[in-house]
């Protein structure tokens, strides 16, 4: 760690007034804090690679390749000299906590809510550029740099090098006074600005409720988070088919989880926002799970609208729904789920027949039966067939001697319909079924 640092900063008067003038000024454009530390070499930048060596990113393979970027931010600014390190207050209510106990209810993560924070403090962020500028404070819009999010900066270090607060161990920076509900972004500029003092003095102690809170153990230790477990990543990042050891996980998440930081103490104080752009869009919070998944892209595209939940696109945030559905006690679950195994999507057909499987209702299991006449796609066959087998137990002679028949007459017609050059792919679903027939 850089001792330097940890120097407490001998700032003159013109020093404190420009600082000063500076904050006010980003406080004016929305931001709730405004912090400052230099464009020099990172400090965490060896827990970035050990992370990246774990294979905690998953499939989020953009995080390697801006692995090289992230030893210091000059990489993305040669001339930057400071980083304006800001966040902004997104935490618009605290009532979801309760509502969402409702199992019908589909779950967003707060941030995602209202409009898209990348949008929104982009806009916010140019803002202050073109003031910097105006200001001379920085030599020229080349000489200037503004990120949120998805640059290749470490983010998180920049804000609790330039005094935000601490690494909570969810690995999310808490505030002190203002808790974790807070985004955070950054403009680069080639003026030196006398730096904050790195965050120091208060850190989690013997607290371990968000790690002992986490549905799916994804926080490993101490400010290490194995995304492939974290439901943010399993709901947002993750493209395709969801492992089915979390599906169940998901309760009614539907995108992204703030399990970890509805439970950290250093929230239960944290001041709400009075800026209306995080406010919950309408019908978010209300609308039933089983009524989701009747949203088709144009509706999708709609509601959406410059919102942070386009990410996922249609098929995602429906894959997430149905999968939700599985832990849904409301009746109407079952109509929800025969509505997505009718999807157009590959992948929502998939987790709804997995999600049927998962419940314990009879009748789930003739829907799968006649689900699995129609089908044609493969991967959703073998979901239909791995839930089938999952209930076999609870099967009466005549529904095997009945699904003997069906999977034979299946297998024939498919064979016929395939022809000799569709066999390979296909093998493997026969196999299968013979398999289930033979259970
Ligand atoms: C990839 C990513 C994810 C991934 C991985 C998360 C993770 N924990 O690594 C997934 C998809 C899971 C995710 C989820 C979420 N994310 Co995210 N995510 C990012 C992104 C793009 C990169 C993070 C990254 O590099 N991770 C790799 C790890 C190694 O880096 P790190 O998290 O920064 O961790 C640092 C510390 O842990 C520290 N460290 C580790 N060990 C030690 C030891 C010591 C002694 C010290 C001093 C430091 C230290 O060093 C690391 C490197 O700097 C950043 C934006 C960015 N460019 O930074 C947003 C970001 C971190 N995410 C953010 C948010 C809001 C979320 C969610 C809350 C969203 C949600 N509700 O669903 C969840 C929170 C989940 C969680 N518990 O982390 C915010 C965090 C704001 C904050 N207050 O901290 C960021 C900064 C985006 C933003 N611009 O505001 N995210
Ligand atoms: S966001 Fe949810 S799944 Fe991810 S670490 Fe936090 S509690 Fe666990
Ligand atoms: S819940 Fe406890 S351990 Fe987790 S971040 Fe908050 S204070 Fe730290």
């Amino acid at each position: 760690m850089n001792k330097n640092l940890k120097e407490a900063p001998n700032f003159n008067e013109v020093d404190v007034q420009l600082r000063e003038k500076i904050r006010k000024q980003g406080l004016s454009l929305g931001f709730d804090w405004v912090g400052f530390t230099s464009a020099s070499k990172n400090l965490t930048h060896s827990s970035y690679l050990a992370w990246l060596e774990e294979g905690f990113a998953g499939e989020m393979n953009y995080l390697q390749k801006h692995a090289a970027q992230k030893t210091s931010s000059q990489n993305v600014l040669e001339s930057a000299q400071t980083v304006i390190s800001v966040a902004c207050n997104y935490f618009h209510d605290d009532t979801s906590t309760i509502k969402f106990q409702d199992s019908s209810r589909g779950r967003f993560s707060r941030y995602s809510m209202g409009d898209d924070y990348h949008l929104v403090l982009k806009e916010r962020l140019e803002e202050f550029r073109k003031w910097l500028l105006s200001e001379g404070l920085a030599s020229g819009f080349e000489q200037t740099r503004v990120y949120v999010d998805t640059g290749p900066l470490l983010e998180r270090e920049l804000a609790w090098r330039a005094g935000f607060g601490w690494f909570g161990k969810h690995s999310n920076l808490i505030h002190p006074k203002l808790g974790s509900w807070l985004l955070l972004a950054e403009v680069l500029i080639d003026s030196k600005i006398s730096p904050d003092q790195p965050f120091s003095g208060i850190d989690c102690g013997s607290c371990t409720r968000c790690i002992e809170a986490c549905p799916t153990g994804a926080i490993v230790s101490d400010r290490q988070v194995d995304a492939r477990r974290c439901l943010s990543y399993l709901t947002i990042e993750l493209k395709n088919t969801i492992p089915k050891q979390y599906r169940s996980k998901l309760q009614n998440w539907i995108f992204g989880c703030d399990i970890c930081q509805e439970v950290c103490p250093w929230n239960r104080k944290a001041p709400k926002t009075s800026d209306s752009t995080w406010k919950a869009r309408n019908g978010l919070r209300d609308r039933k799970l089983w009524d989701w998944v009747r949203l088709d892209q144009e509706e999708f595209s709609k509601q959406f609208r410059k919102s942070a939940v386009k990410r996922t696109k249609r098929r995602g945030l429906l894959r997430n729904v149905v999968t939700a559905l599985s832990a849904c006690s409301h009746p109407q679950a079952i109509s929800g789920l025969l509505i997505g195994l009718r999807d157009e999507e590959e992948l929502v057909r998939q987790h709804s027949a997995w999600a049927l499987g998962f419940r314990r209702q009879r009748i789930t299991k003739s829907i799968l039966w006649r689900h699995l006449r129609v089908e044609t796609a493969e991967q959703v066959i073998i979901e239909i067939q791995d839930a089938l087998a999952s209930k076999q137990k609870h099967s009466s002679k005549r529904e095997r001697a009945c699904l003997l028949t069906r999977q034979v007459s299946l297998a024939l017609a498919r064979k016929h319909r395939l022809g000799p050059s569709g066999g390979n792919h296909r093998r493997s679903s026969h196999n299968r079924r013979t398999k289930l027939l033979q259970d």
